[in-house]
């Protein structure tokens, strides 16, 4: 007579898999894997906002995107990750300060391909997987058991991997480490640290920081208030993205009347000043004056640049004429933020 396992490896899987995410206890931090000359430098970070965790049963599986199948593993059984939640896998050369972990087949030099490659993170709940079930599979054909944690599809000026991003993180974008032309002295950093498992959105490339924070230092946006509504009410302006060198930043207006004169006032302190029947904020060092589209929507993405001068606030608040306000002017909210 045979006996029925009371949980098949599915249903095992499948309750592990709901408790790694919902806990988001490990997750792939950074990777850094083009550097100038030939790669020696190369590491991978794991990070656990938790701080300390043993790493028992976890897998970090590397894929090639030109073939889609794996070409290294590493174990970490044995590890953990220590206090701080930073835990840096690179070569025994020891090239990568604060490295916690040199497996044996990390190679010193050209480990971790320039992609378009994957670095995924599986967790075995079996706890019955061994590297070797990994090795020449198919990213869209893990080992049963295989429970995918966290992913992260990235490149150097390449073209997105439709196979790597299907089988890993659909519909999350592929970061480039070259995205701002420094690939080489850049890493693919999440910023802030940690975030959500198997979403790449909040991934930028940035100055490689080993077993640190991403983005220390960094800071976001704060809404100050102050608009003061036209005829559709009060305009709004957003801003996103964490405040840091080579970070991705935007600062979206909407809600504004449409083909209108509007004035960004930009200072680098405040002076909340009555204005036009509201308050303005900045203390303006410079306005730029634009004609708002149609649509009353101003969108502004750019790369915080990494010669901004450190620890200065500064202050943005738009004004757009608009006949619905008390004074024919109306005011978005005021936000501000600091160079870190
Ligand atoms: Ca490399
Ligand atoms: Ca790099
Ligand atoms: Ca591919
Ligand atoms: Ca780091």
């Amino acid at each position: 007579m045979k006996l029925r396992p009371i949980l098949s490896t599915a249903v095992l899987a499948a309750l592990c898999a709901s408790h790694v995410s919902a806990g988001a206890v490990l997750l792939i931090n950074e990777v850094d894997a083009d550097q100038t000359s030939t790669d020696a430098s190369e590491f991978i970070e794991l990070y656990s906002p938790g701080g300390a965790l043993a790493l028992d049963d976890f897998f970090v599986v590397l894929y090639n995107g030109s073939t889609n199948v794996e070409y290294s593993t590493f174990d970490l059984d044995g590890q953990a990750v220590p206090a701080d939640g930073f835990f840096v896998i690179g070569p025994s050369t020891l090239t990568v300060p604060n490295t916690d972990y040199s497996p044996s087949n990390f190679a010193a030099t050209n480990a971790v391909q320039n992609g378009q490659d994957a670095v995924a993170l599986y967790f075995d709940p079996t706890g019955l997987l061994l590297a070797s079930d990994f090795f020449g599979t198919d990213v869209a054909a893990p080992p049963a058991g295989a429970v995918l944690v966290d992913a992260l599809v990235y490149d150097t000026s390449d073209a997105d991997d439709p196979e790597l991003l299907a089988a890993l993180t659909p519909g999350q974008p592929q970061i480039d480490e070259n995205g701002n032309g420094n690939g080489v002295t850049e890493s693919c950093s999440r910023c802030p640290d940690g975030g959500t498992a198997l979403d790449t959105s909040t991934y930028a490339p940035l100055a490689p920081t080993p077993g640190t924070s991403n983005c220390a230092g960094f800071t976001g946006w704060t809404d100050l208030g102050n608009g003061l509504a036209g005829a559709g009410g009060e305009p709004l302006l957003v801003g996103t993205g964490m405040l840091g060198p080579d970070a991705p930043t935007s600062l979206d207006l909407t809600n504004a009347n449409g083909s209108a004169t509007a004035a960004l006032f930009v200072g680098l302190s405040a002076i909340n000043a009555p204005f036009k029947g509201g308050t303005i904020v900045p203390a303006p060092d410079l306005v730029v004056i634009v004609t708002t589209p149609p649509t009353g929507e101003i969108p502004l993405a750019f790369v915080w640049p990494d010669t901004a001068p450190v620890g200065v606030p500064i202050y943005l608040q738009w004004a757009i004429q608009d006949a619905g306000a008390p004074v024919l002017v109306a005011l978005s909210n005021a936000i501000s933020g600091q160079t870190p």
